[in-house]
């Protein structure tokens, strides 16, 4: 893309609404634009990020057995009577009304919808396990929307559903869905932590939230510092396994981690007190198992092997899609802009031209860029008419991991110069090593 054609509406002054990195960030980089209270259009470059973050979503579910599908944002409200939860839900749940006076509503999420299309096609044993997800917009009237995308109204989840004959294999979806997120948050260059949680008006009895530690996160959290440790890497697990993704869950969820609503002061005590800690954190996941819940309101039942009709046992699982883009900022910043990891970075490179319209800086830029491309990746090209000063800025605020900058005194001697965003550091090279270099981070990193 050339910075020319694109549209990138970033922002000299910093807005005075947001009171967070991430929020300011966010409008300062021309990533988003407050539609309403809690309500935002994506503009370019915020929708290239949150595309990166659903598409690792999409291939860590499919590795796991997941699978996709997409259910509407309006949903009926008879749904939502037979599980109860109409009138449970309360003030949070927008309720709309159609020109037949039917009663609808904006989905917060879809447990009752998934139930009712398990319920009218399923009927055996023998087409369970089964997960289904999507990946949709969901609405919550929030009493305080804030922090742009972190707590908005309307907001993009990815909501997974498990269904299986036996309590234990509905755990076992637990943990597959705990190895899964694991393995989808490091690859977007997060820290997540899985914690004991409440569960809330989704309801059930084992339950836990991904934390990433931030100071302005929203949620309070204590835990025993040992879990920073911990690492999924890229080590090999078969998800069909339930002694592997177990062995992972306890590996995970032995030490003490929890948010205060599930904190127990007496237990917390029992960790050695110089590993104590109490911290503030993003929840930008949460895993339930809600056993029966649903089925039995809802009449989800299959055949077993012995002839009996059994109600099905349930969980849910989300990913934050949408806060996930503010929670890596707050992650991942310094106070020139925003530093994407390489996993989700809406260009792979930043091509800066420092004399544009210099015959030999232009065909330099133009060769470097064609070459990337080549090479599958998509470059940034600062082609227009501005300082080098500016197209600095604009390249560290929008935070692309790697920059390349052409110019003629360089091109005398043959070089271009590399820069890492996330050190600083530049190195000198032939155009040709900086694109090898450039390709070969990013094999790494698929
Ligand atoms: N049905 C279950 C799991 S599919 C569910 O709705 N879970 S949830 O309520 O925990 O939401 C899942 C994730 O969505 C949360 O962990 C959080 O990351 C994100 N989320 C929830 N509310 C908001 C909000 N107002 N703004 C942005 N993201 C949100």
């Amino acid at each position: 893309m050339r910075l020319s054609r694109y549209f990138l509406p970033v922002l000299k002054e910093t807005p005075s609404e947001a009171q967070i990195v991430s929020h300011r960030l966010m409008l300062r980089a021309g990533m988003i634009k407050q539609a309403s209270a809690g309500i935002y259009s994506w503009l370019p470059l915020g929708y290239k990020i949150l595309r990166k973050i659903e598409a690792i979503v999409h291939e860590e579910q499919g590795r796991a057995g997941h699978i996709p599908m997409l259910m509407p944002t309006l949903q009926s409200a008879d749904l939502w009577r037979e599980s109860g939860r109409y009138d449970a839900y309360g003030p949070e749940m927008l309720r709309i009304r159609d020109r037949h006076e039917r009663d609808m509503l904006f989905g917060p999420t879809n447990e009752e919808m998934i139930t009712d299309i398990f319920r009218c096609h399923v009927s055996s044993y023998r087409d369970l396990p089964m997960t289904l997800y999507h990946i949709q917009w969901k609405f919550r009237d929030e009493r305080r929307p804030r922090f742009g995308v972190m707590r908005g109204r309307e907001f993009l989840m990815k909501d997974g559903y498990n269904f299986d004959l036996t309590r234990e294999d509905a755990l076992h979806a637990y943990n597959r869905h705990l190895v899964s997120y694991l393995r989808t948050y490091e690859r977007m260059g997060l820290q997540a932590i899985p914690m004991r949680a409440d569960s809330g008006p989704i309801g059930g009895d084992d339950t836990h939230e991904f934390l990433v530690l931030a100071e302005t996160g929203e949620s309070e959290v204590f835990y025993d510092s040992e879990i920073t440790d911990l690492k999924f890497g890229d080590r090999k697990i078969d998800y069909d396994s339930h002694d592997e993704c177990r062995a992972v869950l306890e590996e995970f969820t032995s030490r003490y981690a929890r948010t205060d609503e599930t904190h127990d002061p007496e237990l917390f005590a029992k960790v050695p007190e110089d590993r104590q800690r109490q911290a503030r954190g993003i929840e930008v996941g949460q895993i339930f198992y809600f056993g029966t819940k649903y089925s039995e309101a809802m009449g989800a039942n299959v055949v077993d092997p012995d002839g009996n009709r059994v109600p099905v046992h349930m969980g849910s699982h989300g990913i934050g899609v949408s806060r996930l883009v503010g929670a890596i900022i707050e992650a991942s910043h310094d106070d020139k802009g925003i530093i994407w990891p390489e996993g989700v970075t809406p260009f792979h490179a930043g091509i800066v031209n420092l004399k544009q319209g210099d015959e030999e800086a232009d065909a330099a830029c133009q060769a470097l860029y064609d070459s990337l491309v080549t090479m599958g990746l998509e470059p940034l090209y600062d082609d227009r008419d501005e300082r080098a000063g500016a197209k600095f800025a604009t390249m560290d605020l929008i935070g692309l991991p790697w920059r390349i900058t052409v110019g003629p005194r360089g091109l005398k001697n043959g070089v271009v110069e590399l820069t890492c965003r996330r050190t600083g550091e530049s190195e000198e090279m032939p155009p040709e090593q900086a694109v090898t270099r450039i390709g070969q981070i990013y094999a790494r990193k698929v």
